[in-house]
């Protein structure tokens, strides 16, 4: 199976990007904590390269911390400011506005050198679908703004919330289009719930995320989904825990697709834990 996923409105996605971005000095592109190297993408950070351009992890409560703490330092030693958050409690939201200052600190620098008033920074949100773009932006505002912005059919000015006296948000989040560039990338991005449900079949995504729990986690399958033998192929897993869980259909046989729904709704709620998938 192979995840294919660029439907029409991420083409409209790509372009209100490109028009965003003249309004910016930085962009702060989130990615999923969980799967942050799967959720980049170069085109973006191309054509962002004129700006700053600082990256954060979102739904860090989800992912395991010791693999986070490995990715941020991937990150960093390719140059990039990194941080975390999670929306959900504002963990981590200081620091966020701590790096957008710290990382315009050089960009204020120039603009002085060149005898230029130092005005705040401005800031655009952008991250693929479902990472939290609004919930961060929501919570780095400390109250409800993002969901009202996208009204269709409005055409209307782009409106900056001020975050503190030297930093200035875009009130909408950009969407950025996913890149896939191969297989297992796909089915994290789909795991994950970044691919539209269309592009994949949850049976499939379900046995993956089974292979993940085996290779990263077998103590999930053990004690979270109660599994006591995990040496055995996927498809019997799943059977296991269709009976251990009461999914049946009549007759008895494993109800295979509710199963695969609700353990798939479970990774993503973080009701099995937190895991890591990069
Ligand atoms: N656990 C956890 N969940 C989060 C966090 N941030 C967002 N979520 C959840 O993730 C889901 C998607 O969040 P949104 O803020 O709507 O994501 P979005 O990027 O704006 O999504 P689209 O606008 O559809 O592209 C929601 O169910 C949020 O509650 C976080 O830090 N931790
Ligand atoms: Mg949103």
């Amino acid at each position: 199976m192979s995840i294919n996923w660029y439907p029409g409105h991420m083409v409209k996605a790509k372009r209100e990007i490109e028009k965003n971005l003249k309004m910016v000095d930085m962009v702060l592109i989130l990615l999923d904590a969980r799967a942050p190297f799967s959720c980049r993408n170069i085109d973006l950070e191309r054509m962002a390269s004129k700006k700053s351009i600082i990256m954060i992890f979102s739904k860090v409560d989800l992912a395991d911390s010791s693999h986070t703490r490995k990715y941020i330092s991937r990150f960093q030693e390719e140059g990039i400011p990194v941080g975390t958050i999670n929306s959900l409690n504002s963990r981590g939201r200081k620091e966020v506005l701590q790096l957008i200052s710290d990382t315009f600190l050089e960009q204020a620098d120039k603009m002085r050198a060149r005898g230029r008033r130092v005005r705040a920074v401005r800031v655009m949100v952008a991250g693929v679908p479902n990472v939290g773009k609004s919930t961060f932006l929501n919570c780095l505002v400390g109250k409800k703004v993002a969901q009202t912005g996208a009204k269709p059919g409005v055409t209307r000015g782009q409106q900056w919330i001020r975050i503190r006296d030297d930093i200035e948000l875009m009130d909408t989040p950009g969407l950025m289009w996913p890149k896939i560039e191969n297989e297992t990338q796909g089915k994290k991005l789909a795991l994950l719930d970044i691919v539209g449900e269309n592009a994949y079949q949850e049976y499939e995504i379900a046995l993956f995320l089974l292979e993940v729990l085996k290779e990263k986690n077998p103590d999930i399958l053990l004690d979270k989904l109660k599994i006591e033998d995990i040496n055995k192929h996927n498809e019997e897993l799943l059977d296991n825990i269709s009976i251990l869980r009461g999914h049946l259909l009549k007759g008895g046989r494993p109800d295979t697709a509710k199963t695969c729904k609700l353990l798939l709704q479970d990774f993503r709620k973080g009701k099995l834990g937190r895991l890591s998938l990069d």
